[in-house]
């Protein structure tokens, strides 16, 4: 059985000694050096070159490093073979993380207070409401988004949550599709989207959407956290919406071009939080593991888990 680990990233080598450790029967091989395209039944990739995919002609499933699959479905003549998406809990585990940092680092206001230690300045000076008083609605019900959300209730946050399809998550109040968008925005202090990239999701985070969030919370306006994709996000927006109020701060961990050009404004603007798109990266070795036990199931005619809708994109 032969895998093609088809990446743009250095750990290549460390995904092939991890597999052929876990995977001594996995004949694995590296692109370019793919040798026999024809043998080749497996694919571990992320952003692989274009034309990779298409040129292996008996290809039966594609395993995607990330949670991720917009950077698959981007390529053209992919072939018409299963594509599992990485689901793990350590992934989930740290994304929960990002959030509920973000979130507290918002609501309490650890950049101004870095700002007063600065000047070595001690003073109360901001109100202090409890979770209990902030709205936190997100985006994308999913693996990802259902952890968080939960974990977000649990520290005391009034949850809400947004999604494709109706959800019904007790404590949470669910809106669903364009009809609920509005209303989910309107109640929102803090909006954290946790949305893959598709055709429907492209560029939604917008001014539009932004000056929908609500005004009337116990923050001075509203806080955008976004770890789902940059080309989720249209940056000059978020920039407008920092200037005119509709939006009061920001963490972005994705952005519409990575890594983040030195000359974007978002560097250095005060009310900005940027992480390297690194909410929750996904551990090579764990990577491994759920692609060894995903081909002993599929060898065995045992249904893959996690295979992506082409349809809908994620
Ligand atoms: P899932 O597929 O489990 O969940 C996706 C959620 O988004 C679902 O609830 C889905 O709705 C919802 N959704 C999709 N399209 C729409 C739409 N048009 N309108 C409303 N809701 C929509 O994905 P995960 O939770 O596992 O991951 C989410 C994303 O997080 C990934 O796609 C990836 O882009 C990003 N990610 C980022 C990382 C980082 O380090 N920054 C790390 C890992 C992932 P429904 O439930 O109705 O289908
Ligand atoms: C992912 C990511 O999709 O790291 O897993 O962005």
């Amino acid at each position: 059985m032969t895998l093609l680990i088809a990446c743009q990233q250095s750990s290549r080598d460390g995904f092939a000694d991890g597999l052929r450790e876990l995977g001594p029967t996995l004949d694995v091989r590296i692109w370019p050096d793919a040798g026999d395209l024809a043998g080749i039944r497996y694919a571990l990739v992320w952003k692989p070159p274009q034309g990779v995919l298409a040129s292996l002609p008996n290809l039966k499933v594609v395993f995607s490093i990330g949670a991720g699959v917009d950077h698959v479905l981007g390529q053209s003549g992919l072939p018409d073979v299963p594509l599992v998406r990485f689901v793990d809990p350590n992934l989930t585990m740290r994304m929960g993380e990002y959030v509920c940092m973000n979130v507290l680092m918002h609501h309490r206001r650890v950049r101004d207070y870095a700002e007063l230690q600065s000047q070595a300045t001690w003073k109360e000076v901001w109100p202090q409401p409890g979770a209990n008083e902030l709205r936190v609605g997100v985006m994308g019900l999913g693996v990802l988004g259902c952890d968080a959300v939960a974990k977000l209730a649990m520290l005391g946050y009034r949850m809400a949550g947004w999604s494709r399809s109706q959800k019904k998550i007790e404590g949470v109040e669910c809106f669903a599709g364009e009809d609920g968008l509005k209303p989910f925005l309107a109640r929102t202090d803090i909006l954290v989207c946790l949305l893959p990239h598709t055709p429907d999701t492209d560029g939604l985070l917008n001014t539009e959407l932004f000056s929908g969030l609500a005004r009337d919370g116990p923050l001075p306006g509203p806080v955008l956290i976004n770890a789902g994709r940059g080309k989720l996000q249209v940056e000059a927006d978020i920039l407008k919406s920092l200037e005119t109020g509709d939006l009061w701060a920001a963490s972005l961990d994705v952005f519409e071009e990575e890594p983040l050009p030195s000359a974007s404004p978002l560097w250095a603007h005060p009310r900005v939080i940027i992480t390297p798109h690194n909410a929750s990266i996904s551990d090579d070795m764990a990577v491994c593991r759920y692609v060894v036990e995903q081909i002993a199931r599929y060898e065995k005619g045992e249904p893959l888990e996690n295979v992506v809708d082409l349809k809908q994109g994620y």
